[in-house]
């Protein structure tokens, strides 16, 4: 009771932000312990840690991007084209487990099911003590990307302070005493690595060098070498064989490098010893202030780019873990600022221009054999990892995936042809480092043949932010490629004559009607998917003035592909048969990728699929992993009912085991599926980022699901397609008060907006037509095909003005409040 009387004290009680500047920081009043989850990552794209903040015995657990298991190999199954008509044909007959089971003999891959991201070890100091610690405090500021410990041993203040430095590929570690000569400890690696050879040298460096595991039938081969040097002020340094002890220093840096011998996907030719010290040959005559400054600007050069403060309340005062408990039941919207500006902060940490992309757990894993190989799933989850890139002004950011899915385009052509007998490339639903593009875990997860035509359509939009004409040219022929592969790979459907993947699935889910398999020929998401890709082909070849008859091929088969179908539920249909469960709660809605990531269901356009797209993801219910979640606030932020996504972000934000069967949050604000994935972090800061703006649906909408809860705050730098960029944006008592956009591109700007706004105290135009801003152009979709028993209600939406505004390249257009 007491405990309820304080929660709703604290719900009262609303501290301006200016007079208590909230910090982003995630802090705490405990260390880590041995919970991993507790911990606080650190990375600069190439290098990961975890910092543990454990007194007497602390552990930084280590990462580097490409420590993988295996070598370069191709895992495809050239016994597929044989058994393709087979199985085409027992999908076509309603056969579809007896097509599994013959996917499964003939299609899935009998070689690697995808390699692991593997953790490089640990350095552990060992401290005297533990003693009496009084003022134990630790904290990670994301705002400078530093972790920091501190505590009190008797009159001595103790501080540990942790980066991965940007500018200088080291992760560095300061610790100092408050009082001369109070610091000593010893320093060594650990690792699980088979592979392995721990040992200082004559340098007094110490080192951990090793070998990634074989595995499934793939010789590890990726070699990393590890360097640790310690500068201590005062004090002596002396080595045993494996440790490095200081004693009675005043405060000491230690440098840790790390290098491997990967160069990309297909060459492992580099010299890790060479790399690794020169990383630390070139950080280590720099002191701790003098990385720290140069990391801190690199960082913020991405982190400052966007601003926002949804308020901040009492609640705001408490330590992080006590905050995530509290969520549900208080106000606290600078909790929800912290958790998005994190998602930015741990897509800075992981992915950076020239690193791998955000695997399944960003770069942070301590397991020799993560979950899923914390891997790429490429039906969701690695797509999820990228949706803030480019709306919260990360695009550079975006570089490692975008090269990936380059990387894929060109391992995916002897796919498609071995396997498929189809030209262009392709993926299934799983790849690694290798860029495998067989399929994997099963024909139930594995037989869905649309990998890479999801993550091509990343190149498209990174293009519809940049609008930069020579970059769309020199992506081309992978959307062109990804085009092709369907073009050969469409079958006709006996009964319907539509054009159909087949074989496909709704990724992960089955009906009960095929008899527990996921097989099936066009499936709701394999034909919005391919009605994308050959969209985004025919308008980049347009673009490029290229390959007429290829459009004009591509635009016949794409008039040929099944119209979306609205079932007897009222329910957006997932197969194309009406065999949807309304009481089916899978994670994955994937039908509704239409809404979002894609753009086919529209509020404006397609008031009946909108409709149904909200009856099914009313069906499905909200409770769900982390990354599904993280993907209903987007969802329910295209549906424009922003408390509704609020409610996600409530379910999200709750300590692991609150919501029964669901996700939530551990206490380092990781996202839990459980476990651990970062895809739900990343996908409830898209969500944030699409309740405040969208720019998907022919025009700028801005507060588009705006929950009641937010009534007054402001966001500054926002990026939107065509080239805009939200420089600042101020909401009071749910009304648009004051906009500033810059236009990067020229062009049209339209506007939908919650109230009436003026530009330079002068009327803005009503807009009127299509669109002419050719970033904003949508593409048409033919009508749905609804069932006799369909009820279908028309949306009743938020009134909103439209308006347009032409732009100057390089201007910024302040619009106010009428
Ligand atoms: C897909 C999801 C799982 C998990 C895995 C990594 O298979 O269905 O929930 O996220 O990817």
């Amino acid at each position: 009771m007491i405990r309820f009387l304080c929660l709703f004290l604290l719900t009262l009680t609303t501290v301006s932000f200016s007079q208590n500047k909230p910090e982003l920081k995630l802090w705490y009043t405990k260390p880590a312990g041995q919970t991993w989850e507790n911990a606080l990552p650190i990375g600069n794209g190439r290098l990961g840690a975890m910092v543990y903040g454990n007194v007497a015995k602390e552990t930084i657990q280590l990462n580097e991007h490409t420590v993988w298991s295996g070598s370069p190999n191709r895992n495809d199954n050239p016994d597929a084209l044989a058994a393709l008509p087979e199985i085409r044909q027992l999908i076509f007959d309603g056969k579809q487990k007896e097509a599994e089971q013959l996917a499964n003999k003939s299609i899935i891959t009998k070689k690697s099911h995808g390699q692991m991201f593997q953790p490089v070890g640990n350095l552990l100091l060992t401290f005297d003590g533990p003693e009496n610690v009084t003022n134990y405090y630790r904290e990670l500021d994301i705002e400078r990307a530093v972790a920091k410990t501190s505590y009190t041993i008797g009159d001595v203040t103790y501080t540990r302070e942790v980066l991965a430095s940007f500018p200088d590929n080291v992760i560095v570690m300061q610790l100092t005493a408050s009082k001369p000569g109070k610091l000593s400890f010893s320093a060594s690696f650990s690792t699980q690595h088979k592979v392995f050879e721990s040992k200082t040298t004559p340098a007094n460096e110490l080192t951990l060098s090793g070998t990634t595991s074989d595995h499934e039938g793939v010789k590890g081969m990726v070699k990393f070498k590890t360097i640790a040097r310690i500068k201590p002020s005062g004090g002596t340094l002396t080595a045993t064989d494996t440790s490095l002890t200081v004693k009675d220093a005043s405060s000491v840096t230690i440098y840790v490098a790390i290098a491997t011998n990967f160069n990309n996907y297909k060459d492992l030719s580099g010299d890790e010893n060479v790399r690794a010290a020169a990383f630390l040959n070139k950080a280590y005559p720099t002191s701790f202030a003098a990385i720290l400054n140069p990391h801190v600007a690199a960082y913020q050069k991405f982190f400052n780019r966007v601003k926002l403060d949804l308020g901040t309340t009492e609640a705001a005062k408490l330590p992080t873990d006590e905050r995530l408990s509290n969520f549900r039941s208080v106000n606290d919207p600078q909790l929800v600022t912290l958790y998005y500006q994190y998602g930015r902060y741990l897509l800075i940490s992981s992915s950076q221009p020239g690193s791998q992309p955000a695997n399944l757990q960003g770069i942070w894993n301590n397991k020799m054999r993560p979950p899923w190989d914390s891997k790429y799933t490429i039906n969701i989850n690695a797509q999820m990892n990228y949706w803030p890139a480019e709306k919260t002004n990360l695009a550079e950011l975006h570089e490692p995936f975008l090269r990936m899915v380059r990387e894929l385009s060109e391992t995916g052509q002897e796919t498609a042809k071995v396997m498929y007998g189809a030209g262009g490339w392709m993926a299934h639903h799983n790849t690694d480092i290798w860029r495998i593009n067989g399929p994997v875990d099963g024909a139930f997860w594995g037989m869905w043949v649309a990998g890479g035509g999801w993550t091509s359509q990343h190149l498209w939009e990174h293009y519809l932010y940049n609008g930069d004409q020579a970059y769309l040219a020199s992506i081309y022929p992978i959307l062109k490629g990804a085009a092709q592969f369907y073009a050969d790979f469409l079958v006709e459907h006996p009964k319907y004559h539509w054009l159909v993947v087949n074989p496909g699935t709704s990724p992960e889910n089955a009906p009960k009607a095929h008899g527990g398999s996921s097989l099936d020929a066009g499936t709701t998401m394999d034909n919005q998917i391919v009605f994308d890709v050959f969209s985004t082909a025919i308008r980049a070849a347009e673009l490029l003035k290229k390959d007429t008859d290829f459009v004009a091929m591509l635009k016949q088969k794409r008039g040929k592909l099944p119209p979306m179908h609205i079932g007897q539920y009222g329910q957006l249909q997932e197969w194309l048969d009406d065999v949807d469960d309304p009481e089916d709660k899978h994670r994955h809605v994937s039908h509704l990728y239409g809404l979002f990531p894609s753009n086919q269901i529209s509020a404006y356009r397609t008031p009946d699929l909108f409709s149904a797209a909200r009856t099914t993801l009313t069906h499905r219910g909200d409770v769900s992993t982390g990354w599904s979640m993280g993907w209903k606030v987007n969802w329910w932020a295209k549906l424009q009912d922003g408390n509704h996504a609020y409610k996600l972000i409530q379910n999200q934000l709750t300590p692991l085991g609150v919501v029964q069967g669901g996700g939530g949050t551990y206490n380092n604000l990781f996202d839990a599926h459980p476990p651990f994935q970062i895809d739900g972090n990343f996908g409830c800061t898209s969500g944030i980022t699409e309740m405040l703006m969208q720019s998907s649906d022919g025009s700028l909408q801005l507060l588009p699901a705006l929950p009641d809860v937010w009534p007054t705050g402001s966001i500054s730098g926002l990026r939107a397609r065509g080239g805009f960029e939200v420089v600042s944006m101020d909401w009071k008592d749910g009304k648009l008060t004051k906009v500033a956009v810059k236009s990067n591109l020229g062009g049209n700007l339209r506007v939908r907006v919650p109230n009436a706004l003026n530009v330079n105290g002068g009327a803005l135009k009503p807009a009127s037509g299509q669109n002419p801003n050719p970033f904003y152009i949508v593409e048409e979709i033919p009508a749905a095909i609804k069932s006799a028993q369909a009820n279908v209600t028309t949306p009743t939406l938020k009134e909103t003005r439209v308006y347009d505004l032409p732009t100057q390249r390089g201007k910024v257009y302040t619009l106010v409040m009428e």
